[in-house]
């Protein structure tokens, strides 16, 4: 079973993640996982840290001469912030004169919850771990599961639909111009659209004007994605489920979407539901559809389409112009505390919410087709293709 966990603190010395249960035989190009921390670190809207930090994947184990070994993975991200944290946020006690206190909760953050629950006297330790740091961890493993599904023909990449009130009009948006945009040196908004990103960019820069934060929608595209993955038999199985639990897990995903769930929710079923036809050629044993209403997902099963998933994110909750809070020592009303932060990151996150469609894709796959060597785990899935031609 493909497992995987985190540790860090977004201001402390580095951030660990680890994964397990990859196959053996997996070829590990690090170039790419590299290329796809730094597509995380895009966007415009981004705050000054994108500019200390350049996130590269460390392997500590489970990888030698360049292929996975079966055992369970470590990578080491350095957080090179760290030189600067040293001492107000140090393993050992330290000096208290010295700590970087969080005084009063962000409305939005996890400040308020966080410190309640772990009975701590003020935020500092709870938006260490609640920063969305964490989510570079997540994108290194996600693109080891990335790999793993590139060898079944599967890839995973995401755009952005919406910057606050600004949204890509009309219909999908296709896989090649995804691509396309996958490629691009240099990232604005991630959008698909050149006059809508321009107006998205306008959208950030209003915030930025007036010292507020945007939100907005990115879409999780997998592609070539074979029917079959995810079940109905358990509830907890669905893949559809998982989906969902994955993306929300990301910080400020507040809404995820399967296809055009929203929509189909006030329309008649007629124009919701995907209708069904017949090529021979067609791969995945010949039948197609006329669109993908269901995000390629029916009865919590992949139906052979594109899966497209959607995240919401709310805006930051950090605001320059910061909103009311109460002082956590003296319970008098103050306005809640600022520190340096992101005002747009829903490129990045869409980076995120790739490798969490990843990791719950490859564990699907390894849970249908895995064996303990890449050579089984491809045997086992050629051997699928084949039932699904001659079915
Ligand atoms: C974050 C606040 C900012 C972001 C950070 C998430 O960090 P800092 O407080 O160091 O300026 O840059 O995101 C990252 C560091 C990252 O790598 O994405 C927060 O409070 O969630």
């Amino acid at each position: 079973m493909l497992r995987y966990f985190t540790s860090g603190e977004s201001h402390g010395e580095a951030l660990v993640a680890f994964l397990s249960g990859l196959p053996a035989g997996l070829a590990v190009d690090q170039e790419f996982v590299d290329r796809e921390l730094w597509r995380r670190q895009q966007g415009y809207g981004r705050g000054g840290r994108m500019k200390i930090e350049r996130d590269t994947a460390h392997l500590l184990s489970g990888v030698r001469h360049g292929k996975t070994i079966g055992s369970p993975i470590a990578m080491l991200l350095q957080n090179r912030d760290w030189q600067n944290w040293k001492e107000s946020l140090p393993v050992e006690t330290g000096d208290p004169a010295k700590y970087k206190r969080v005084a009063s909760p962000r409305p939005g953050h996890a400040d308020l919850a966080g410190a309640l629950k772990y009975d701590f006297a003020e935020a500092r330790y709870v938006l260490e771990r609640a920063s969305a740091r964490e989510s570079a961890a997540r994108v290194a493993i996600g693109a080891l599961a990335k790999l793993l599904l590139r060898e079944l023909g599967i890839e995973v990449l995401s755009h952005v639909i919406a910057v606050g009130a600004v949204s890509i009009a009309g219909t999908d948006v296709t896989w090649e111009r995804i691509e396309e945009l996958s490629h691009k040196n240099e990232v604005l908004l991630n959008c698909a659209d050149p006059g809508t990103e321009e107006r998205m960019k306008a959208e950030v820069d209003q915030v930025l004007r007036t010292g507020d934060s945007v939100g907005g929608v990115f879409e999780v595209v997998a592609h070539n994605v074979p029917p079959g993955l995810g079940s109905y038999a358990q509830w907890d199985e669905r893949l559809d489920a998982m989906l969902a639990a994955a993306l929300m897990s990301l910080q400020a995903v507040k809404g995820v979407e399967i296809g055009s769930g929203i929509q189909a929710a006030a329309s008649p079923g007629s124009a919701v539901h995907d209708e069904i036809g017949y090529a021979r050629e067609a791969r995945f044993g010949g039948f197609t559809r006329t669109r993908n209403n269901a995000g390629g997902i029916e009865g919590g099963v992949s139906n052979g389409q594109e899966i497209r998933v959607r995240g919401y994110l709310k805006p930051i909750s950090t605001l320059r112009r910061p909103l009311q809070s109460v002082d956590f020592a003296s319970r008098e009303p103050v306005k809640a505390a600022y520190e340096r932060s992101d005002v747009c990151v829903v490129p990045a996150a869409g980076v995120a919410g790739e490798a969490m469609v990843a990791l719950t894709l490859a564990r699907c796959a390894l849970e249908k087709f895995g064996g303990d060597s890449i050579k089984e785990t491809k045997r086992n899935f050629q051997g699928y293709l084949e039932q699904l031609r001659n079915y």
